[in-house]
This record gives structure tokens, C-alpha cells and sequence, in this order.
């Protein structure tokens, strides 16, 4: 190995030669650790001259670009998805078998990047990914947080929660630009100078940028995540520490280090507020200040502003960017407020995300003021234009004493879009209707999609394989093509072999959890998986109550012929949510007695595995036989999971909710197991007295299932651990859990006669396969950039 310039031919090569000069090791004595960061620079060098000449072909075309800002990317493992887009899978396999490693240990050493809580920050990924794919100049803005989502374990069949530290590790795929800063302001007050109002923020903190490149399939573009953290104006303040004052001496930089130290669960309501309303802010400022120094170094005359640069806000977490930039365009370079209220529209677009009142956000405009002072006097008066403009109107962006996020941002936008045609529709006769009612062109729909390199080319080689050996590899960047499978379904060599695969699938499933977990799962068993973040309104109660009724249906005729079936749980509760976190402990305490009841094992599994994240969920998706999507009809914005399992030949058990109903329109009623009640139905079923009573009381297997809780046959040690739940089913449900209970119920026996006919399930799962292609988010971002932002692809095959 020479010290010359890093091989770029070979990948072997490139390596070795990392490994030796970029972390000084002896090959060896190299560990694993050290051979994934050799590998991962030598992945890194081979995409970033696309990824500059990506930002050249932008600037040369003057072409508009696209600004994705998040507060939320759940991006987890990259070495694998950037091997995959470069398409060097095979060279880089073979360089690291020649080391005598072991290539899935190798991309399994990396920590995820869980900088996210769930579907809103997977769905930024899977965007930013479609982004580079399409060739759309792109920039996702975004937080670096120290510490992404809290790692779970199970102490007792509780939730335990601990500090996530995937940053002790180096982070190779980022680019820190120590030059690339801002200085943003906080607090203080509004003075008047000549006149005109001036912003004199009483303290200020510097954002600091790190870039990672984004590279699409197969390798042609690249865009750039950007992501802000926390840096003090001045970090060390010398006179202190020469007191003797140390810890005072580095105050400055612990405080603003703050801001990006951690990212907020879902339910951070009321503890903390100051604090997260610093962190949008911090970052929607730093974005805007990037944006406008990128533009006035390309263009000059604000006036352009809209034909260059469109902002789509991910949710509503980066809505103070829209009064951002009005304050910028109008106090500082100082455009007439009108004119910059209309710029500001016309570049700025939201994206709804959940139709959950307690989910949509909005601040005291106490602490509002008291951070921001000059944006809530631009809000006033924003709120004060809409009201002279829509007289008739109903709400603003200020009511009683607290500033509404989401009316703000539908104010200040030119488009705003829901996630699923369902999600879309409520928006308009729900929590927008009045606004709808004003600009009825403004609300679009942009229903959900996922990356297939990632939840599918990667996390499922066996059937891509048989997937390119049958229809090519067009379908990877043209996912509508495995419609061409269609016609082989009827195939039963091609059937046995699609059976195959998931077989071999569900194989090393069950070797990984032995291994891991020291669970013997039946690989012939139906895995019917629920994956995703506890919620009421998700109902994985209303999974474990048809467990348990179907435990002791099993109990009462074991000669019934039940198939065997594995339940599958994953997910985090939001450390405040109390309720949720009972339903985790109810699952594992169901689990226990379940698991150990002789009569019933061999039929009947249930498991609940620690610490949800984007890499377990490409462990299970490829091997689950059965999707659970069983939210309350009206609740699920449109959910991206059940995209994936149907995507990987796994049909699905739901409701009419979100995009299920646009699944099951595609992939065939006959291939979902629809249930329950639909939105509108849900709706008016709460209104009738004592709902939930009159289900219990209508359907025995239920009332026995919660009088089972009740009693404390999962508890016997505390009997009343579940008061609150039974308390909740029995009363309220407004979750409705006991109104679908008996629907939900006769929809998995549909399930267990389907799964015995094998050739006829394989048949059934291969079309929610071969008609999933919709679901790509390359469609998805085409839409958004036809539909919203008016970008252009600069790959020229567009
Ligand atoms: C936020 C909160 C905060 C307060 C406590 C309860 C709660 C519950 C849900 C949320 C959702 C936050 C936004 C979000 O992640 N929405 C998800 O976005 C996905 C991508 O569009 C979509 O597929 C999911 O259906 C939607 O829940």
C-alpha cells in the first residue's frame, strides 16, 4: 500500500488504504469497527464527485430547488443504502470475504442514525433518497442531535428508556463546515429606529452545519442533508476560568450545545416547551439564512425568490421559517410587508401530518414573545391581513392567547397537502374546513411512498433476486414495472420459488431471535406483525385482546385445527404516555403466560421485541406473512409501514383508514382483510350511548378476553395493573377497540383459512407484491414536483 492518492478503481484497494492512513491501523490488527470506517470512506469518496457535480449541473441550469425542512430524519444505517445506490454490492461483498469478513456483520456494525420518532421523520428519508433518484436539486435542513430517539429495553415487561449515543461513534458520512455558521438571535425586544421596527435579541447562538450526502439509484445525483447544531458565539469565556470559575467558564457552549442535544419524543406537551420551540426556531432560522445566501449568491433580485427556491415544512415544526422570512425580506432587506408576505407564499408549502388535536401544535404567546418578540408582531399582523382579507373567515392564527401552528402555516403557504387521499379529504371537512372553505385550490393530496432501494432492493435480496431474474432490474427506479410480474403468479414453479423465499426469510428470522433473544419461533407459523409506535389510536390493545380470546378459544377446543400463528410486536411509547406504556407491559404480561401455557405453545406465540428502529424493521418486513394496520378508520394519517410489508409480499389485516384504503384499492379486496368500522361510521358510533357496554355485551369471546385482564389472569401478582385500560375499554373507547373487537376477530379466522391453503396465500401475497408499485415515493415526490413545487429533474431522462 502506497501513501499516494486513494485508490478510486478498486474497492479493495481503497480500503486497505483507509484503513492505513485515514485511521493510522495495521490491517492486521484491525476490528470490524475499524474495517466498516474504512469501507464507509471509501463508499464516501466514490459519491462525492457525483455529489459536486450535482451542485455544478444546479448552478448551471439556474434551476429552482427544492428545500425539504424537518425537524425529523429517520434515516438509520447508510453504508448498505449508499452500496446499493452506487451499485457496488457485489464488488464491495467479494473485497470484504477476500479480508475473511463477514459482509452482513460488517453493515450491521453501524449504529442507526434514529434522528426521529417515526413516520413523519422515516418519510423525510425515503423522500430525501427519492430526491437524488429523480435528480431534483434538493436540500433536506434538519438538527443534528446528539442523542436520536431513546433506546427501549424491558425491565419486566416495562419500558425502560435510555439515552441513544450514536454520535460517540464517528459519523463518516458527514462534512462538518466549521465556516458554514449563523448567528441567530433569541429573546430580547422590539426597538424602533427611524421608524421602523428593529429586533435587539437579547442573546444569540451560532448554528453550525454538517453535510451528508444523499446518493441516489444507480449512482447518478446526489443531493445534500444539511444538518444545524448548536455552537456558542463565544465558547470559552477566559477571565472566568482564570478566576477559578470552570464550569461557568464553558456555560455558554454547554447552553447553546443544548439545543441539538436531543431530539423530542411525541409527547413532550407541556415539560420542555421552551426548549423545543428554540430548537424550531434555531433551525427553520439557520435554513433560511442558508437559503437566501445560496440565492443572492446566484440572483440577486428578491423578486426571483419563487421562481428559484421552494420550501416544503414537514409538518408544522418548521412553520416559523414562513415569519422568518417575511421578517428577513421585510425588516432587513426591507421589501414592503405585502410584497414580502406574498414571496413568502409563494415559495413556502405544508405538508399535514396528523389530524390528532392533541398532535397539532401551538404556543402560549407568553413564552411566544418572550423568545420570539419580533415574529409574533409579524404574526399579528399576517393574521390581521387574512382577517381584512376573509372577513367571514372563522379562526386565525391567534386564538385565545396562543398562537396556532397549522392555521399559520396554511396562511403562509401556497400549497398544503395531506399524506393520503383519506387524510386529505378529512383535512378539508375537518381541522381545515373553514380555510378550505376561503382557498379551495389550495389543499392537494400527496399520498405517502417508500424508497424500494432501501425496503426492498436492500432489506430483501432473496426476492429481488427472483424479482430481476424474472422481469429485469427496471424496476428499481420504475416500480409500476412489477405489475410485469403479475402474469407469473399463475406460475407454480415461479410461486414456489416467490414461497421460497419468504420461507428462507422467515428461516433467519427465527435463527436471529434465538440468537438474540433466546426465542425458538416456528418458522411455519403465519408472522403476524404489528411494528410501529404505540399509540391508542394504532390499538395494538385491540391486537393482544384477539390473542388472548384467541389463547383461550384455543384452550377451550384444542382439536379445532388452529394454523400456528406468531404475534410480533415493536414499538416505543412516548416516555410521558402512560396509558401507552401499560399496553407494552399488558402485551409482555400476556406474552408470558401465554408463551408458557403447554396447551396452547405450539400454536400460539407472542412476541414483543426491544427497540423498534429502522434496522429491525428491515429484519422483520422481508419475513412477515401478515400486516397488521388496524387503526381507529379516520386516526392513521396514512401510515408508510403498511406500504412496506405489502411491497415485500405480506398482505394486510386493516381498517379503512389513511392509505389501506388505497392499498387495498390496488392490491385487490381480495387480497386484504379489511375490518371495522369505516371513518364516517366510527364517527357516529361514538355518539351512541355506552358503545363500547353494548359491544362487550353483544360479543362473549371479548367481555371474556377483558375480564380476563380484569381479573389479573396476566398479573396475578398486582390483579388490578390494568384497572386503567379496562377502565378505558369499558368506558369511553374512543378508540372504539370494543366496536370493532368481533369485526377484527372474524377477519383473522378469514386469515387463518386463507394461510391454509399455501398455494393460495403465496398467490395472494404475490399480487400485494406485484401491485404495489405505486407506492414508491419516487411517485410520491414526482407529484409534489409537479403538483407543488414546479421543480424540474436535472437527470435528463425525466
Ligand atoms: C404526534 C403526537 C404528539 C402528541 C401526542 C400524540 C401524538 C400522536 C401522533 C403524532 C404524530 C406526529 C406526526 C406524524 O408522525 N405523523 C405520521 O406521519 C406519517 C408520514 O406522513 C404518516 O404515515 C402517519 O400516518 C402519521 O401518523
Amino acid at each position: 500500500m502506497a501513501r499516494d492518492d486513494p485508490p478510486k478503481s478498486g474497492i479493495r484497494d481503497a480500503i486497505l488504504w483507509h484503513l492505513t492512513y485515514t485511521l493510522g491501523k495495521d490491517p492486521d490488527h484491525a476490528q470490524l469497527f475499524d474495517w466498516r470506517l474504512a469501507l464507509s470512506h471509501a463508499v464516501r469518496d466514490r459519491i462525492v464527485d457525483r455529489w459536486m457535480e450535482s451542485a455544478r449541473a444546479t448552478r448551471r441550469a439556474g434551476a429552482r430547488r427544492v428545500y425539504y425542512l424537518s425537524m425529523e430524519f429517520l434515516i438509520g444505517r447508510l453504508l448498505q443504502d449508499n452500496i446499493v445506490n452506487l451499485q457496488l454490492a457485489d464488488e464491495t461483498q467479494a473485497a470484504v470475504d477476500s479480508f475473511g469478513l463477514d459482509y452482513r456483520a460488517l453493515l450491521l456494525d453501524e449504529p442507526d442514525a434514529a434522528l426521529g420518532n417515526g413516520g413523519l421523520g422515516r418519510l423525510a428519508a425515503c423522500f430525501m433518497e427519492s430526491l437524488a433518484t429523480i435528480g431534483c436539486p434538493a436540500h433536506g435542513y434538519g438538527i443534528r442531535y446528539e442523542h436520536g430517539l431513546f433506546r427501549q429495553s424491558f425491565a419486566a415487561g416495562r419500558q425502560v428508556e435510555a439515552p441513544e449515543d450514536w454520535l460517540v461513534q464517528p459519523f463518516v458520512w458527514q462534512f462538518e463546515r466549521p465556516e458554514a455558521r449563523f448567528t441567530l438571535g433569541f429573546g430580547g425586544h422590539v426597538a424602533t429606529h427611524q421608524g421602523k421596527p428593529v429586533w435587539e435579541p437579547e442573546s444569540f447562538v451560532q448554528s453550525e452545519a454538517f453535510d451528508v450526502p444523499v446518493i441516489g439509484w444507480p449512482g447518478n445525483w446526489a443531493n445534500t442533508l444539511r444538518l444545524w447544531a448548536g455552537r456558542a458565539v463565544d465558547p470559552f469565556d477566559l477571565s472566568r476560568f482564570n478566576a477559578g470559575d470552570f464550569t461557568a467558564a464553558a456555560e455558554a457552549e454547554a447552553l447553546a450545545r443544548t439545543i441539538s442535544r436531543v431530539l423530542y419524543p411525541q409527547d413532550s406537551t407541556e415539560k420542555g416547551k421552551r426548549l423545543r420551540l428554540t430548537q424550531e426556531y434555531f433551525f427553520s432560522a439557520a435554513s433560511i439564512r442558508d437559503i437566501l445566501r445560496r440565492f443572492e449568491g446566484e440572483h440577486g433580485d428578491l423578486r426571483l425568490l419563487p421562481r428559484k427556491v421552494a420550501i416544503q415544512l414537514n409538518d408544522t415544526h418548521p412553520a416559523i421559517a414562513g415569519p422568518e422570512l417575511l421578517r428577513i425580506l421585510h425588516d432587513e432587506r426591507g421589501l414592503p410587508f405585502d410584497e414580502a408576505l406574498d414571496i413568502t407564499r409563494a415559495c413556502v408549502n405544508y405538508t399535514n401530518h396528523t389530524l390528532l388535536p392533541e398532535a397539532l401544535e401551538s404556543w402560549g404567546e407568553g413564552l411566544f414573545s418572550d423568545l420570539l418578540p419580533r415574529h409574533l408582531q409579524i404574526i399579528e399582523r399576517i393574521d390581521a391581513a387574512d382577517a381584512r382579507a376573509h372577513p367571514d373567515r372563522r379562526g386565525g392564527a391567534r386564538d385565545q392567547g396562543r398562537v396556532r401552528m397549522g392555521e399559520l402555516a396554511f396562511m403562509l403557504s401556497n400549497r398544503v397537502n395531506g399524506v393520503s387521499a383519506l387524510h386529505t379529504g378529512l383535512m378539508k371537512t375537518t381541522v381545515f374546513a373553514d380555510r378550505h372553505r376561503l382557498h379551495p385550490d389550495r389543499i392537494v393530496n400527496q399520498t405517502n411512498g417508500v424508497t424500494p432501494r432501501r425496503w426492498l432492493l436492500g432489506c430483501n435480496p432473496r426476492l429481488s433476486r427472483l424479482i430481476c431474474e424474472t422481469i429485469g432490474r427496471g424496476w428499481i427506479a420504475d416500480l409500476e414495472q412489477l405489475q410485469r410480474l403479475e402474469p407469473h403468479v399463475a406460475d407454480d414453479g415461479w410461486l414456489g420459488r416467490f414461497a421460497a423465499a419468504k420461507a428462507a426469510n422467515k428461516a433467519d428470522l427465527c435463527d436471529w431471535t434465538l440468537r438474540e433473544h433466546g426465542v425458538a419461533l416456528a418458522p411455519d407459523a403465519i408472522f403476524d406483525v404489528q411494528i410501529k409506535r404505540i399509540h391508542e389510536y394504532k390499538r395494538q390493545h385491540l391486537n393482544i385482546l384477539e390473542a388472548i380470546a384467541l389463547w383461550q378459544a384455543m384452550r377451550d377446543d384444542p382439536g379445532a385445527g388452529w394454523p400456528t400463528r406468531v404475534k410480533i410486536f415493536a414499538g416505543k411509547a412516548a416516555p410521558g404516555y402512560v396509558l401507552a406504556k401499560q399496553i407494552i407491559r399488558l402485551i409482555n404480561d400476556v406474552a408470558a403466560v401465554v408463551n408458557a401455557d403447554p396447551a396452547t405453545n405450539e400454536r400460539l406465540q407472542i412476541l414483543y421485541l426491544p427497540n423498534y428502529n429502522v434496522t429491525l424493521a428491515e429484519r422483520l418486513i422481508p419475513a412477515a406473512d401478515l400486516s397488521e394496520q388496524i387503526s381507529t378508520a379516520g386516526k392513521e394519517a396514512s401510515g408508510t409501514g403498511n406500504m412496506k410489508f405489502a411491497l415485500n409480499g405480506a398482505p394486510t389485516i386493516g381498517t379503512l383508514d389513511g392509505a389501506n384504503v388505497e392499498i387495498r384499492e390496488r392490491v385487490g379486496a381480495e387480497n386484504f382483510f379489511l375490518f371495522g368500522l369505516t371513518a364516517e361510521e366510527a364517527e357516529a358510533r361514538r355518539l351512541v350511548p355506552d358503545h363500547a357496554g353494548r359491544a362487550i355485551a353483544a360479543d362473549p369471546r371479548l367481555a371474556r378476553a377483558i375480564e380476563a385482564i380484569r381479573s389479573g389472569s396476566f398479573s396475578p401478582d398486582e390483579p388490578d395493573r390494568y384497572g386503567d385500560i379496562v377502565a378505558n375499554l369499558t368506558g369511553a373507547d374512543y378508540f372504539l377497540v370494543c366496536s370493532d373487537f368481533a369485526d377484527y376477530w372474524r377477519a383473522q379466522r378469514q386469515v387463518d383459512r386463507a394461510y391454509a391453503d399455501r398455494d393460495g396465500w403465496a398467490r395472494m401475497a404475490a399480487r400485494n407484491l406485484a401491485r404495489s408499485g405505486w407506492f414508491s415515493s419516487d411517485r410520491a415526490i414526482r407529484g409534489y414536483m409537479q403538483d407543488i413545487w414546479g421543480a424540474q429533474s436535472l437527470l435528463g431522462r425525466e
